[in-house]
């Protein structure tokens, strides 16, 4: 059975999501970011980068970077758009955006530290972090516009990007002027997978939802 090493509410959470979304049966096991143990030489052994989420396949490959892990279990669980050439392009498209573009901009928030060793630049950094971080939560509620769903159905996507309305949330930025996003957040929020895969990580669902008036 397919071995997830995950970090309660870290981007880990969206392949959480998509196992239990799977409903088969499979392992979980949590690496605590804030005792080092990601650098721990068992688990540097595993993910040499020493970040979650790591994925070992059935096949025992190891599997990391959600670019790679998202779109592995999508395609393993029918929960990858690829109807057309187009779509599956649609789908790398946010992948690569939320990994690449969304992510990173929460790191300049969570850890200045990667990006100077002068710890009085970090609130600069971080000021750009909170600033850049809301252009994507407004470009995210845009691109959810009318939108149930990223795509036709649920899918991956969905796992990944309702992450960073959660972080936003968690990192105190303003969420009060992003109806869509507001509505997709509790709507993935409420599917039983993500109360499953919350639970497990020790997430009370009930504290998520926040019964606003978009
Ligand atoms: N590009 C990686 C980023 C993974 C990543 O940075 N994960 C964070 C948690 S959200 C982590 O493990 N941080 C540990 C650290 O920075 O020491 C991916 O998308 O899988």
């Amino acid at each position: 059975m397919p071995r997830l090493y995950y970090t309660p509410g870290a981007c880990s959470l969206a392949a959480h999501i998509i196992l239990e979304e799977s409903g088969l049966p499979f392992e979980s096991i949590a690496i605590d970011l804030s005792k080092g143990e990601q650098f721990k030489p068992e688990y540097l052994a595993i993910h040499p980068l020493g970040r979650v989420p790591a994925l070992i396949a059935d096949d025992g490959t190891v599997i990391t970077e959600n670019t790679a892990i998202l779109p592995y279990l999508g395609k393993k669980f029918g929960l990858w758009p690829q109807q057309t050439a187009e779509q599956e392009a649609k789908a790398l498209e946010l992948v690569g955006y939320f990994a690449s573009g969304v992510h990173v901009a929460c790191s300049l928030i969570g850890r200045p530290g990667r990006y100077t060793d002068d710890a009085n630049a970090h609130p600069g950094i971080q000021a750009k972090g909170i600033q850049t971080v809301q252009a994507h939560l407004n470009r995210i509620n845009e691109l959810l516009k009318e939108k149930e769903y990223f795509f036709d159905e649920f899918s991956v996507i969905d796992a990944y990007g309702f992450l960073f309305y959660l972080w936003g949330k968690k990192r105190g930025l303003d969420t009060s002027d992003l109806p869509d996003y507001h509505q997709f957040f509790e709507r993935v929020l409420a599917r039983p997978a993500t109360q499953r895969a919350l639970l497990n990580e020790g997430i009370d669902p009930s504290s998520l939802t926040t019964h606003s008036n978009h």
